[in-house]
């Protein structure tokens, strides 16, 4: 995290720096943040694995800087993501957990667990926006319910796309999503992800002509925990294609249909930036939020790197993660 963090200062000293004054104006970079949920140090092929097929990230790990000793902030996603937003440290940052115990003032039910960010923890958002660029979030937010002061609209974006409440962020096939602040209707059957990655492609091209931060917070690979209590089977995903023909265990299978689907995503992105000629001007980040889910019973365990490496990681109260930014 803190060479994360050091990387954005870097951008965002040379963003904020007077530009060239020769005749050519220098435009600032673009910058994609593309976040990945409980994926693995070793689920990724430039990491070690074998079994799981990631080409696109492999060849971004190529093209850029793969980093090998790299901690996420926490071990779970609300104070890791409130860590990457704030660039604090976990003993400075306001989020420390998924929820706190000591119920938030205004809000019932299960908001009241969720802790807002406040307006006082500036996000690199807020930093982006200020420095005359268009910001969006697409996907899993989780550090602000409804109508609370941690919204992603009140914490720098512009633009948002996806889950508030990380819980619902769970289920791939949502009956709902938030565009801003206007709850929406989604139509049954939509693989969640897969609209994700066609609003980031949408976001690229209606950005395209201004410096843009995209923070692509996506939900793979994260299992559906409640669907997995009740079938044993939480990784939900349309098709186990391309591994239908291993003879692995169901929700192993489908475990890496989930991160190639993923990888191929990132594809996606990668390519549409060289089709609009700012592959060159964009800087591209891929981050997990922290480790595999469940260190003995998630499958990503068993097809990932040996259980002894991320228990370390995890013993560190920090979890080793891929990154790959170019
Ligand atoms: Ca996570």
């Amino acid at each position: 995290m803190r060479i994360l963090c050091l990387l954005m200062c870097l951008c965002l000293v040379t963003l904020l720096a007077p530009l060239h004054s020769s005749t050519k104006a220098r435009r600032k970079p673009n910058i994609i943040f593309i976040l990945a949920d409980d994926l693995g140090y070793g689920d990724l092929g430039c990491y070690g694995q074998k079994l799981i097929k990631t080409p696109n990230l492999d060849g971004l790990a190529r093209a850029g800087i793969r980093f090998t000793n790299f901690y996420a902030a926490a071990p779970v996603c609300a104070p890791s993501r409130a860590s990457l937003m704030t660039g604090q440290h976990q003993g400075h940052t306001y989020v420390r957990g998924n929820t706190t115990l000591k119920p938030v003032p205004g809000q019932s039910g299960a908001a009241a667990t969720r802790l807002p960010l406040r307006p006082q923890d500036v996000t690199v958002a807020e930093v982006l926006k200020a420095a005359g660029y268009a910001t969006g979030l697409i996907g899993k937010w989780g550090l602000g319910e409804p109508d609370t002061t941690g919204i992603p609209n009140r914490k720098g974006f512009d633009y948002f796309f996806g889950h508030l409440n990380q819980n619902h962020a769970h289920n791939y096939y949502p009956d709902y999503l938030w565009r801003n602040q206007e709850r929406v209707s989604i139509k049954l059957g939509t693989y969640s992800h897969d609209l994700f990655t066609s609003e980031a492609l949408e976001f690229i091209r209606r950005e395209r002509s201004h410096p843009f931060f995209l923070y692509l917070a996506y939900t793979l690979p994260h299992a559906n925990n409640e669907l997995g209590r009740a079938t044993g089977n939480g990784m939900q995903v349309p098709t186990d294609e391309p591994y239908s023909r291993e003879n692995w265990p169901r929700q192993e299978k489908n475990y890496a249909a989930m991160v190639t689907r993923l990888d191929a995503d990132v594809g996606k992105i990668r390519s549409l930036l060289k089709e609009l000629s700012l592959d060159g001007e964009t800087i591209v980040f891929f981050n997990s939020d922290n480790g595999p889910q469940d260190l003995t019973k998630e499958a990503s365990i068993q097809i990932s790197l040996p259980a002894m490496e991320c228990f370390v990681a995890l013993s560190a109260n920090s979890t080793k993660v891929a990154s790959v930014n170019r």
